[in-house]
């Protein structure tokens, strides 16, 4: 395909997309549910913070969780055990998608008892390329990075930062353990995105979660 027709394709796809994010984010709206889009690199931590987050928010907020994976519905089954409603979506069976967009996040949400809720987490595919694109009406972006991925990283992936209302730097836990240089991994979110509140935290020993609960209980 020509570099011309590739580009006009791309942006048929994202204006469509768009479309449905608005009408999403018009139901979400009337519903007074607050949605929240996960980000991350595979294996940064998405499932595990949503696993400690869930005991934590309970009380006070009704959670339901639509979770995007390419295979398998692990992360649904680890979900599923804090007793939440919980979609997981399989890409594979429509191509093997690297991430989630605003059409098929409106077909999750027949499957979840949306009435019932106050709180939705969306846990994208594990990618921090794709994801980043697709807006799902959601009302914020989280982007997470672990500290064991590189301080460069939210240069080389600069637009999950960029898009993100938050970012969160997970398995701080593990900093005593690893070379990382905090101070520049901060100065490299900022730079991508300087006004960008930044939280670290640990879903292994709970550092970091009251400023997240925090956050999230905010209007
Ligand atoms: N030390 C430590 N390990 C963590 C922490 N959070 C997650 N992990 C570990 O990191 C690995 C990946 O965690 P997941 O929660 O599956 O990551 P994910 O982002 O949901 O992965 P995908 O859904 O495959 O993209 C698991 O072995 C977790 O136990 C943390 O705060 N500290
Ligand atoms: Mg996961």
């Amino acid at each position: 395909m020509e570099a011309g027709k590739r580009i006009n394709v791309v942006t048929k796809i994202l204006a469509a997309n768009d479309r449905v994010a608005d009408e999403n984010r018009r139901r979400f709206a009337e519903l007074g549910l607050k949605v929240v889009n996960l980000i991350s690199s595979p294996g940064a931590g998405k499932t595990a913070l949503l696993e400690a987050t869930i005991g934590r928010i309970r009380k006070d907020r009704r959670v339901g969780v639509i979770v995007g994976d390419i295979a398998t519905t692990k992360d649904a089954e680890r979900i599923a055990k804090h007793d939440v409603p919980v979609v997981q979506i399989t890409t594979e069976s429509f191509g093997g998608s690297c991430h989630l967009e605003a059409s098929t996040i409106r077909q999750a949400l027949d499957e979840i008892p949306l009435k019932e809720l106050d709180l939705l987490f969306v846990e994208n595919v594990g990618n921090l390329v794709c994801p980043a694109e697709f807006d799902l009406g959601e009302q914020a972006k989280v982007s997470m990075l672990s500290v064991t991925e590189g301080e460069d990283k939210p240069l080389k992936y600069p637009l999950a930062f960029q898009v993100a209302n938050l970012v969160i730097l997970s398995k701080v836990d593990l900093v005593p353990h690893l070379r990382v240089d905090m101070e520049a991994l901060r100065a490299n979110v900022r730079q991508m995105n300087p006004k960008v509140r930044t939280l670290e935290l640990s879903s292994q020993t709970g550092e970091g979660f009251d400023a997240w609960i925090e956050w999230l209980k905010k209007p």
